[in-house]
């Protein structure tokens, strides 16, 4: 089965998307997410100018060959937007496989280890109380696990806490806008709000954090060990994991789990806090980290070292790549949880999909291939639009930090 064509479609509705369709000789067609907030043309042009025509001509069933061939071609190996194109094309080459097996995607993973995929939703509030409401509202929704974010008293805007009534979207900007931090304020603030969580639901629900970068190593460590009463089910992103090493210093204070990997896009950057045992979930994605081939290779090392997956799924990943990743997630044996933050509608209806969420739980669907499709035409109404994560600067002097 030769590929005969491939192109990527980009478009923005309501945020951006870029998309790789790839054709074949037997009329099958695949596509793949291939999107990067905040950079998403370079993605388009990587996959347009640079991969698109050595796809022509090859065998759409060599998915391990043309990734390796994707991977060691390029020399410049790595990188976010690199990794993001071979993905695309991973994926999209999957889709074609299950839809010439006439099976759903997780069949061909090794089939289902799970009847249902484990979600966690996301709380956001404007002070205390009213995240205290946001993730009771989602545990009787019948969410199992709530991810809760809180704006910080005296600080203005703070990553990952959506302001006003609108859905939380971080690129929000034709620049880059910007937000303010205090580790101090924050530092006191978090166990409060965790606090006031477990008297409200009890200690069933499992509850997730995400510091988003912004800590030291040291300063980590006390947030970790203050919520040890609280029993997170983790602690995500606590410091910037460029240095795997930080991490010693968190675990050597304390048991909260903790979780990383939204950024990494090999396994090279897992591959010390996993072997070190210096983290619990990790948290690559299809779309960010190579695709369904090499995110399956990131899980077994990980499962090697009692390590868990916990896919990243915001809302910047589409429905592309969420339908990819609950097919991985239903079929992996180290699976751990899934973020799940919903698309909008209009998101919804360019990008038809098999997979379903209910009670807290998510199912690929038994479509033949990943089962996500996209409207074209309607893909076209929705022209691109730049927008760009903000920065962080501190609150006092305005040095820059980490996000
Ligand atoms: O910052 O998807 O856990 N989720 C997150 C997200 C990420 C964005 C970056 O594009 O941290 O909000
Ligand atoms: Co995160």
């Amino acid at each position: 089965m030769k590929i005969v064509a491939a192109r990527t479609i980009v478009c923005c509705p309501g945020r951006n998307f870029v998309t790789l369709q790839i054709d074949t000789d037997e009329g099958l067609s695949g596509i793949g997410d291939a999107t990067l907030n905040g950079r998403e043309l370079a993605v388009a042009s990587y996959l347009n100018d640079h991969v698109i025509p050595c796809l022509l001509g090859r065998d759409a069933h060599r998915i391990e060959d043309t990734w390796q061939y994707l991977y060691r071609g390029a020399y410049w190996r790595r990188g976010p937007v690199t990794m993001s194109a071979i993905a695309a094309v991973d994926t999209a080459l999957w889709d074609i496989k299950a839809k010439a097996a006439n099976l759903p995607l997780y069949q061909l993973l090794g089939g289902a280890s799970r009847e249902r995929v484990l979600l966690y939703a996301h709380a956001n509030g404007r002070d205390i109380a009213h995240t205290v409401d946001e993730v009771a509202r989602l545990q009787a929704q019948g969410y199992r696990a709530v991810r809760a974010q809180c704006a910080v008293p005296g600080l203005d805007k703070v990553y990952g806490v959506a302001s006003g009534a609108q859905p939380y979207e971080p690129a929000d900007g034709a620049l880059p806008a910007e937000h303010d931090w205090d580790s101090a304020v924050y530092l006191r603030h978090i166990p409060h709000l965790f606090d006031a969580i477990r008297s409200r639901v009890g200690s069933e629900l499992h509850l997730l954090h995400d510091v988003h970068h912004r800590l030291t190593p040291i300063e980590a460590a006390r947030l970790g060990r203050d919520l040890e009463p609280m029993r997170l089910f983790w602690l995500e992103d606590p410091t910037p994991a460029e240095d795997p090493r930080a991490f010693e210093w968190i675990r050597r204070h304390t048991t909260t789990p903790l979780a990383v990997g939204e950024v990494f896009n090999t396994i090279w950057d897992c591959q010390p806090l996993i072997e070190q045992r210096l983290i619990d979930y990790i948290r690559c994605s299809v779309v960010h980290a190579g695709g369904i081939t090499h995110l399956k290779r990131i899980a077994d090392l990980a499962a090697l070292h009692q390590v868990r997956t916990g896919c990243h799924g915001a809302t910047d990943l589409s429905p592309v790549c969420m339908g990819a990743a609950l097919h991985f997630g239903l079929a992996v044996a180290n699976f751990g949880i899934q973020e799940h933050m919903p698309h909008s509608a209009d998101t919804d209806a360019v990008f038809p999909h098999a997979y379903s969420f209910r009670d807290g739980y998510a199912h690929p669907g038994d479509a033949p291939g990943h089962g996500v499709t996209v409207n074209e035409k309607l893909a076209a109404r929705y022209p691109y639009r730049r927008a760009y994560l903000p920065v962080n600067r501190l609150r006092g002097d305005g040095t820059l930090w980490d996000w």
